[in-house]
């Protein structure tokens, strides 16, 4: 029988654990229904009532508002777990992979973080005392002894990273604001306006749309491949980003890569994960004074900071205007300002053609299914040719910006010889997919479990030391408050910022889970070797007004 901590701090981390391994186990069946909740709701009576047992002696008759008050706080605990799993129901899993296999990999890994917090004899006492909790209503399943002996295995994995291996760097230190308020200094802009043109139904009108915007596809992956031809190689041999030279600006097959020329300062927008809501985009471009700003540096460069516009990706699905809005936007900046726009790639911005046909391997494909009926596969295919030529990373200064996160250790292990490695089409992809755990250390058997997978705080410390970096900045994760710093470590910061949602935002499905986000952007101002981000939210709501916005008239 488990001695839970009197201390209740202790306490609360025991029975979160307890809590997130009876969830796992209650879905190893790949569903979490009601019955089940009600089972894990009884059980969290019984373990109240055993720790008070412990506490009081067997009488426990006369501490029964105490006890109630414990019960009604581990059942909104037990809530919050549920509101949790149920998150990962609307993630998008990888290619060929089932939402149920990827929400079990995710309570593992989930359970792998909290019960890594205990010694090994603290681990056993809180896995044996769920088990007997299991155990005494009726048979041990073998899908449930699989998981315990898996995470047994995962948590007796001695933690192979050494701390000495993580560089310590002096330059380039990043500062986070608070998030503060930016205001819009114009309501519209004619290059915006110009675009916002909803796809016709009408078969004959919609061909013709589609090719125009093809033929901007083209324009800008030729402008992609000239820009490749002039900057192919120069990450081969460079170990970190401290060998480039103040000036240097250019792409090396999938890698931007930006250093501030001498006495120049620089300013940059940068947008999560938009999924298709346009009046979030239109909202930081018109709040950060964009093209005023791209427009102010080209006229007196010695003068005014650059003015660049970084896009995380995730630029299609879930929203209203995907293809037609905000990707269709993203090119068209592109194409205006080529040195000031950075497009990079998402998770989702991935088709591929199977027998001929160009398919959504990312689910759910919102937006290809809005236009099943009525595109051609050339308008699919070009699509999934323009996703394959976006690039991934740029490299800033001492900052990394892509759409996810590191790639798996083991590939890193096989793969990584200089910053070229980046280029690798394993490393890329990885980059699109995985999210931050707050373990120091995510097992290789676990980061393998999912095409979407956790890496661990220490992880990332020698990832970044090792590239000479400071700080990430990506998207990926759905988060409510819109920015995150993800890890707070001034050596290796990770900021997770998210540009979609919006309680009120007609951008998005009526039933759309994005409407418990607060969309957030972000200004990052490097000046004098010192570079400052400050989150803003976005006004999306002042461009669902069609007076601001023609998507809406
Ligand atoms: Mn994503």
């Amino acid at each position: 029988m488990l001695t839970f901590s009197t201390d209740s701090m202790a306490h609360e981390a025991e029975m979160q654990a307890i809590l997130w391994y009876l969830t796992g186990i209650a879905f190893l069946d790949g569903h979490f229904d009601p019955t089940e909740r009600q089972y894990l709701r009884d059980q969290v009576v019984k373990l109240v009532e055993q720790r008070a047992r412990a506490i009081v002696g067997d009488d426990i008759a006369g501490h029964r508002e105490a006890i109630d008050r414990w019960v009604t706080h581990f059942h909104e605990s037990l809530d919050a777990v549920a509101a949790e799993v149920s998150g990962y129901f609307t993630e998008s899993p990888g290619e060929g992979e089932d939402i149920g296999q990827f929400v079990t990999a995710r309570l593992k890994l989930r359970c792998f973080e909290l019960l890594e917090r205990f010694d090994e004899g603290g681990r056993r006492q809180l896995m044996q005392a769920a088990d007997e909790l299991i155990a005494a209503d009726g048979v041990v399943h073998p899908a449930e002894k699989a998981f315990r002996d898996d995470l047994e295995h995962l948590l007796a994995e001695p933690d192979e990273l050494d701390d000495t291996l993580v560089t310590h760097l002096d330059e380039g230190s990043v500062v986070v604001e608070r998030a503060s308020v930016l205001s819009v200094r114009l309501d519209d802009h004619p290059f915006l306006r110009a675009l916002e043109r909803d796809w016709s139904r009408d078969p004959a009108r919609f061909a013709e749309e589609a090719e125009s915007d093809l033929r901007l596809i083209r324009t800008f992956m030729d402008r992609l491949d000239e820009k490749r031809a002039k900057g192919a190689g120069r990450l081969a041999g460079k170990k970190e980003v401290g060998e480039f030279a103040p000036g240097d600006s250019f792409l090396d097959g999938h890698v931007h890569v930006y250093r501030a020329p001498e006495n120049t300062d620089v300013e940059l927008l940068v947008v999560g994960d938009l999924h298709g809501c346009y009046s979030c985009l239109k909202a930081a471009l018109l709040q950060a004074d964009f093209f005023a700003k791209v427009e102010a540096h080209h006229a007196d460069p010695e003068h005014t900071p650059a003015m660049k516009l970084v896009l995380l990706g995730d630029y299609i699905d879930r929203g209203r205007f995907s293809f037609n809005g905000v990707l269709r936007a993203a090119i068209r900046l592109a194409l205006v300002a080529p040195d000031d726009v950075y497009v990079l790639r998402g998770n989702h911005e991935y088709y591929i053609e199977h027998n001929g046909k160009v398919l959504a391997p990312v689910r759910p494909a919102e937006a290809m299914q809005g236009l099943q009926d009525i595109a051609t596969q050339e308008v699919f295919a070009s699509y999934m040719r323009l996703f394959e030529a976006l690039p991934t990373s740029l490299l800033f200064e001492r900052m990394m910006f892509v759409h996810a996160g590191i790639p798996r250790d083991a590939t890193l292990r096989d793969k990584w010889k200089d910053l070229s490695s980046l280029n690798d089409p394993e490393v890329r992809f990885q980059m699109l997919w995985s999210d931050p755990s707050t373990s120091d250390h995510v097992p290789d058997d676990l980061q393998a479990a999912n095409a979407r997978f956790g890496y661990g705080k220490k992880q990332f410390q020698r990832f970044m030391g090792s590239l000479g970096l400071r700080a990430m900045v990506r998207g990926h994760e759905k988060i409510n408050e819109g920015f995150r710093l993800s890890y707070d470590d001034p050596q290796a910061q990770l900021m997770t910022v998210f540009s979609s949602g919006g309680k009120f935002n007609d951008d998005l499905p009526k039933e759309s889970g994005y409407r418990s986000v607060t969309p957030m952007a972000l200004t990052i101002r490097h000046h004098a070797g010192v570079t400052e981000v400050v989150p803003f939210p976005l006004h999306y709501e002042r461009f669902n007004d069609p007076k601001n916005n023609a998507f809406f008239e």
